[in-house]
């Protein structure tokens, strides 16, 4: 199991936490995603995760990855 730790700004509620987690766990090799609406902190699990793949999916729901 690996993660990816990824933060996007925009993240409000928990209508927003669900959004991106039904966007994030559509890719390829995700597990689990867990968001912190608080921190905007994007936490991906799974296998053979590819960042760049995450960060446009999250980009594509409304939700631009800062770092
Ligand atoms: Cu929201």
């Amino acid at each position: 199991m690996e993660t990816q730790v990824v933060h996007a700004d925009k993240i409000k509620c928990g209508g927003c936490a669900a959004a991106i987690q039904e966007a994030l766990s559509k890719l390829p090799g995700v597990s689990g995603v867990e968001v912190e609406v608080a921190s905007g902190k994007v936490t991906v699990s799974g296998e053979g995760l590819d960042p760049q793949q995450i960060r446009q999916a999250l980009s594509e729901a409304g939700y631009p990855p800062r770092d």
